[in-house]
């Protein structure tokens, strides 16, 4: 089954090719990548100047998951429409909860969630939009597996949008408000992002992967570097990633907040859509010979440091395993190190939990070449020495490695296998082994690790690294161990080394194929909201700004440290809350640290002199329509397209937030 048409793609690709050609006239200079993407779909054809115009394109899709497409949907029904004005989906993957295993749990999460996802079907139903039942899987892996178009432009209500980049797309993770525009049929807007071109040289080799190029590259830049500016790869060493590595990187380009990341299309391209029902869309470029336009002009490779804001060259060869963290994705270590600097720094050395899997790291290939570790220990009867949760990305993925004896790899090595969705990357893990409190430290696939995000303790040390170097620990059961020059000990006490991980980029009898969890839309029907909902409510718009200044403010926060989207409204518990504006105002701020008693979620109401919590704060100040404002640090609101962050405060009577400077999508 495919979701895309012949001739969509064909007229896509036409039009691509003749648009070029007016922009070279008009720009008289070679391009980059994401400038041919770019200016083919702007509105408006003029020369843009980077970090400081606003363009307007046209985005040919947009995709939402079940935890944001709750309150962009409520948003679209205030707009009145009918339908949606472009290819949408929406995926249902957030509000699985993991604890016991995949069935249970999804049969769990039908129940507890039924009433929002009864809404999101709906009105999925109801405006022409796609959509994707739970247990079908993680919204970027259904969108990599399905619907990326190389050369198109998508947005995204989620932060790891840029997944799709790996397939040459240009995908950029919005909230639900721009995501609402797109929709309707309006141009969105986006600064005309700078550009940082990355030249890999040499080739990946034995236990580097993907995942160690971006985690090097946010090393590099760090959790800022990025923001304001496209990541566009180029270089031999792009030619030796399959798409779904490329995919894993371009995924985690949001942790150094870049505005998307993206790689040229190339041969691993064209053998993914081959594989992935979607032979025409390669066929249709090879046909009209544009792969040489699914790339940067040979003058830019050329002689990049005249065509890019900033230009930094990784050579793969040299490369080691990164593991990152923790509470941070840009403090690295290398599998070398990591055991001293755990000990240096007093971070917990053995480590508590294992977990593979999420959007960045699910790929046939991350699960094959972690299972080419784990089959090393299973064919010497020895296990993991730490729980060991795999969370496969779709429906599909979950099947083929069933079919072809990943999973039972895992399995013989105790791995407890989940349902297909974000499950503990969300805090949607019902951990029963580390009580609140505990210092611990876990290593993960994932790509985020801010404090409290996987099991909501913040004494929990997240370690980030490629799935290969997660299993390898979770064997070992301690950074006190580096995979590449340390024997393991099995139970009878012999000793053996790892062999570097290996593992087939694409299954050799195909993938199975699996769209079960789809329903198409009939553009009929009614979507119902119970008035009572303790979940769902429907949206009053705010109310206009009297264009006044605003004087005799109170300080509601003055955060200290990081003030992320997971410190103004956290996940987890949270998550349930979604669709309902006022019921999930009970976090806000509830992460944020008090500059001035370094207490979490609290603060001193100044009209009453009592300390309480933020929320509850600013609920007061609202009943006497006292305005408040809020004090923060860099990059305020860094991390997810949540704009619950954005809306919670302004629902709560906040006037305005200063910070040093704010993150794009939180911006
Ligand atoms: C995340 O990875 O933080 C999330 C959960 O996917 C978020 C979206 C959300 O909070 O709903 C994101 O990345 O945008
Ligand atoms: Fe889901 Fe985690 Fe990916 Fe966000 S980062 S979409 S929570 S798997």
């Amino acid at each position: 089954m495919t979701f895309l048409t012949k001739e969509n793609i064909t007229e896509f690709y036409k039009n691509y090719e003749r648009q070029l050609q007016e922009i070279r006239l008009h720009l008289k200079r070679p391009l980059t990548f994401a400038e041919k993407i770019l200016y083919t779909h702007t509105t408006f054809l003029h020369n843009y100047v980077r970090g400081k115009d606003e363009i307007p394109l046209k985005v040919d899709r947009v995709a939402m998951q079940d935890a944001t497409a709750q309150m962009a949907l409520l948003q679209f029904m205030l707009t009145g429409k009918n339908a949606v004005a472009i290819p949408t989906t929406v995926h249902c993957d957030h509000l699985i909860a993991a604890k016991t295993g995949a069935k249970e749990d999804l049969k769990e999460a039908t129940t507890t969630n039924n009433e929002v996802y009864q809404f999101l079907q709906s009105a999925s139903n109801k405006y022409g939009i796609g959509f994707w039942k739970p247990g079908s899987g993680i919204i970027h892996q259904v969108v990599l597996e399905n619907y990326a178009v190389p050369g198109q432009v998508m947005i995204g209500t989620d932060s790891h949008t840029p997944n799709a980049g790996g397939l040459s797309m240009i995908a950029i993770g919005v909230g639900g408000a721009d995501a609402v525009d797109a929709i309707s049929g309006q141009e969105w807007k986006v600064r005309m992002p700078k550009l940082i071109g990355i030249e890999l040289k040499g080739t990946l080799n034995g236990w580097t992967s993907p995942k160690d190029i971006i985690l090097k590259v946010a090393e590099i830049l760090t959790v800022k570097g990025g923001t304001g500016s496209i990541v566009e790869y180029f270089g031999e060493g792009t030619k030796s990633i399959s798409a779904t590595g490329k995919a894993t990187i371009t995924n985690m380009g949001a942790e150094i907040g870049a505005t998307t990341s993206l790689f040229p299309y190339d041969d691993h391209t064209k053998k993914y859509l081959n594989a992935t029902n979607r032979e025409f869309v390669a066929k249709i470029i090879q046909g009209s010979h544009i792969e040489h336009e699914l790339q940067a002009d040979l003058e830019v490779m050329q002689n990049p440091q005249q065509f890019f804001d900033d230009v930094i060259v990784i050579d793969l060869d040299q490369l080691l395993p990164h593991l990152v963290g923790p509470h941070t994705p840009d403090l690295a270590h290398t599998t070398e190190n990591i055991g001293h600097h755990t000990e240096e720094h007093i971070w917990p050395t053995q480590i508590s939990a294992a977990l593979l899997g999420s959007c960045t790291n699910s790929s046939y290939q991350d699960m094959s070449r972690a299972a080419s570790i784990a089959q090393q220990a299973a064919a010497r009867g020895m296990k993991a020495r730490i729980p060991f949760l795999i969370t496969p990305g779709s429906e599909q993925i979950h099947k083929t490695i069933q079919r072809d004896g990943q999973m039972e790899i895992f399995e013989k090595i105790g791995g407890t296998v989940l349902a297909n969705a974000c499950g503990p990357c969300i805090g949607q893990w019902n951990r029963q082994d580390a009580a609140a409190g505990t210092a611990n430290s876990i290593i993960t696939s994932y790509n985020r690790n801010f404090k409290k995000r996987n099991d909501a303790n913040p004494s929990t040390h997240a370690f980030i690294a490629s799935p290969e170097i997660v299993t390898a620990y979770a064997l070992a059961g301690t950074f006190d161990f580096n995979p590449l020059t340390d024997p393991l000990t099995t139970l009878d006490g012999t000793q053996f080394m790892l062999q570097p991980p290996h593992g087939d980029e694409l299954p050799e009898k195909g993938f199975v194929f699996d769209s079960s969890g789809y329903q198409k839309p009939t553009g009929k029907g009614e979507i119902t909201v119970n008035p009572e909902s303790e979940r769902i409510a429907l949206l009053e718009p705010f109310p206009r700004w009297s264009a006044e200044d605003f004087r005799s403010m109170v300080i509601l926060v003055k955060a200290k440290g990081k003030c992320t989207t997971d410190h103004i409204s956290p996940a987890g518990k949270w998550l349930k809350y979604r669709g309902h504006l006022d019921n999930i105002c009970g976090n806000m701020y509830s992460g944020a640290v008090n500059e001035f008693t370094n207490k979490v979620g609290r603060g001193k109401n100044v009209l009453t002199m009592h300390e309480d919590e933020f929320t509850n704060v600013a609920r007061s100040y609202k009943e006497q329509n006292q305005g408040w404002v809020v004090v923060a640090n860099d990059n305020y609101g860094e991390g997810s397209s949540r704009e619950h962050a954005a809306m919670e405060p302004r629902h709560l009577g906040c006037r305005a937030v200063i910070a040093t400077s704010f993150a794009r999508i939180a911006e």
